[in-house]
């Protein structure tokens, strides 16, 4: 009886565009604009819940374009769980998957915003549905990817002044490589006790990779993702075997299969979490357990979430027995437009997961309705 009341019986999903403080660059695209998909769940008992499906560029960074997400959730994802009981995590998501195959970051925010509305109507963070917290709180970097190395300075000092960010992701691969390196070497420089990675999101070679590899490593760069392309898994592992830096696969694996591929042909020695790799909450902290069992040490990624997304993330990643290097949700601080009321703290270098039931924020609704793209 109980259960019953706790039936979906609206998925509901507006696309907004959210303008970005700065430009940000990476190898293949660049936004001003960050435009995602919002999912509001409702169940029988009045409960609601809210996911967020993100992109970067349109269907670039992945597949999913923000259009294709909302048409794909309402057409197919949304009517093959209207009616089911909300608690039944598993059973929805396996109809999710198969009303959409891959459509990770759509099926990733409709279960968010399950789990958000189920933890509301229980009193429960979702946290507590993914085994309970071993960390409240963790280290969380910034990205630095305006291309300008002295406007990156710039702004690096002002993170750390703030005490909010001192580990830097530096992006790579729209510049040629020599500019690239001299500009990682110019920012390392100019921040001295600062931890440096560098994400090249596909756009070298292994050529390039060998000329420019250990240019990196004498910078002291401590991490290096995705340098080359997933198909390159070969040329990636025989990088990653000469490299005193260790590789990190992001674009290369969405799925536990292919995470497994991965750590099997040694393209990387630590893994990237995504929601909108893995699909689903369930399933990225099913990724997590795949990668570290294959020997990889754990990163939680993002794809430039707002606050919905990033507190989906962080009720998994609370939950993981191992992160070895924390997460980059830097997303909220890089948006104009925060859509809940601030209940993501960023303060002494780390990200503080919010405590509430459900995902633990709030929405506001003014910000909201202001940046949902008109139809
Ligand atoms: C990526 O490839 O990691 C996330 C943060 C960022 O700066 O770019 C994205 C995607
Ligand atoms: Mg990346």
């Amino acid at each position: 009886q109980a259960l019953l009341s706790r039936r979906i019986v609206a998925v509901e999903t507006a696309i907004v565009d959210v303008p970005t403080w700065r430009r940000h660059r990476l190898s293949n695209t660049e936004i001003s604009v960050q435009s995602c998909v919002i999912v509001r769940a409702v169940l029988s008992c009045g409960a609601e819940g809210w996911g967020e499906a993100a992109t970067l560029g349109g269907p670039r960074w992945a597949e999913e374009s923000v259009e294709a997400i909302k048409a794909n959730i309402d057409t197919y994802i949304a009517p093959a769980i209207l009616g089911a009981d909300a608690l039944s995590f598993e059973a929805n998501a396996l109809k999710m998957a198969r009303a959409a195959t891959r459509n990770a970051s759509a099926r990733g925010a409709v279960e968010a915003a399950l789990f958000d509305a189920a933890g509301h109507s229980l009193g429960l963070p979702v946290s507590a549905f993914l085994g309970g917290r071993v960390r409240e709180q963790m280290e969380v970097l910034w990205a630095l990817a305006s291309g300008d190395a002295e406007q990156e300075i710039e702004e690096a000092r002002r993170k750390l002044e703030a005490r909010e960010h001192r580990r830097f992701k530096i992006k790579l691969g729209f510049h040629p490589p020599a500019e690239d390196v001299a500009r990682v070497a110019r920012i390392a420089e100019a921040l001295p006790g600062c931890e440096i990675v560098c994400d090249v999101n596909q756009g070298w070679t292994e050529a390039t990779a060998i000329r420019f590899l250990p240019r990196l490593a004498e910078i002291g760069v401590v991490l290096i993702e995705q340098p080359l392309k997933p198909g390159h898994q070969a040329a990636t592992a025989r990088m990653a075997a000469r490299s005193p830096i260790p590789f990190m696969v992001d674009e290369a694996a969405f799925t536990g299969p292919e995470i497994a591929a991965n750590a099997t042909a040694a393209t990387g020695s630590v893994y990237s979490l995504k929601l909108v790799k893995s699909g689903g909450l369930l399933e990225m902290k099913r990724a997590a357990a795949i990668a570290a069992a294959m020997g990889m040490e754990l990163y939680g990624g993002c794809l430039l979430e707002g606050a919905i997304g990033t507190a989906a993330h962080l009720a998994v990643f609370a939950s993981l027995p191992t992160l070895e290097w924390g997460c980059e949700h830097f997303g909220p601080r890089i948006a104009k437009r925060d859509l809940t009321h601030g209940e993501i703290v960023f303060r002494d270098f780390q990200i503080h997961c919010p405590t509430g039931p459900g995902l633990g924020i709030s929405i506001d609704h003014d910000a909201l309705r202001d940046v949902t793209r008109k139809a």
